[in-house]
């Protein structure tokens, strides 16, 4: 966001947003100005504004509970549940999705580990997995239900010798996304390196030939196509995470 918006509102819905945006940060770490980059909301007027609260009211009860908590396990459902066709989406449009080759694909491990060694595919596949019918929630509206196997990070990050008490795991992609999470979340059981999407490796539209699944976190802190992982101490922040960054700081 270049230029700051400016924002005419009643006190009460100036309080109402600044209590939002709290409410955001604390718990998924976005702020307004994230939410309106994601949501393509100008949120500079009182409509707007409530059209957002409602898009995230719209999570009954129980999903707030657990998409924000870090704990508490995500709901899981059976195979006929499953969303067919699955939805795709990224910054970009899907005839831009990365091809990736196989041969020339290692995943890189930095920061805060012991093994700094990249890993094959295989070595990966070799590793224990872990299987999941998950709900998908994209903060722009659309939710939809699949099956993910894969590694559990907490696994991965055991056998790289990762320091476990570092604060963030962070993920580059090939398609120079990024993003992070905090190392509760990295360390929950339902967090898993996909290498699978319903049963078969992952689809390039689906993040091939690596992907996060963390089914306890909103849509975009799913990286796909990754790289590299890292461990820190420094908020490696995200791809919509900084741009919203500055957006309603003057709020
Ligand atoms: N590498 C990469 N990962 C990404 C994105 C992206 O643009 N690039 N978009 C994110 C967002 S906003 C969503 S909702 C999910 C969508 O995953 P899907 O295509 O499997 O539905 O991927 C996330 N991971
Ligand atoms: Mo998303």
């Amino acid at each position: 966001m270049s230029k700051k918006p400016k924002i005419i509102l009643e006190p009460a819905q100036r309080k109402k947003l600044v209590n939002l945006e709290r409410r955001l940060l604390l718990r998924s770490g976005l702020t307004l100005g994230a939410v309106s980059m994601l949501t393509g909301c100008n949120l500079q007027d009182g409509d707007e504004v409530d059209k957002v609260l409602w898009a995230m009211s719209r999570w009954n009860d129980r999903v707030q509970a657990w998409l924000f908590s870090g704990s508490k396990l995500a709901q899981t459902y059976n195979e006929s549940q499953i969303t067919r066709p699955f939805r795709f989406n990224a910054f970009y449009p899907e005839y831009n999705v990365p091809e990736i080759d196989l041969a020339d694909y290692r995943l890189e491990v930095s920061g805060s580990v012991e093994k700094k060694t990249p890993w094959t595919l295989e070595q990966l596949q070799r590793l224990p997995q872990s299987e999941q019918i998950t709900r998908l929630i994209c903060i722009e509206g659309w939710s939809a239900i699949g099956q993910w196997s894969g590694v559990p990070l907490k696994t991965f990050l055991q056998h790289v010798g990762a320091d476990l008490t570092a604060k963030y795991v962070g993920f580059k992609c090939d398609d120079r996304y990024y993003s992070s999470l905090d190392m509760p979340s990295a360390l929950h059981p339902q967090t898993i390196l996909a290498l699978d999407f319903d049963k078969k490796p992952l689809p390039p539209d689906f993040g091939y030939p690596l992907r996060l699944r963390i089914p306890t976190k909103l849509g975009f802190k799913n990286a796909k196509h990754i790289r590299e992982i890292f461990v820190t101490n420094q908020n490696p922040g995200g791809y919509w995470e900084d741009q919203g960054y500055n957006g309603f700081s003057g709020v």
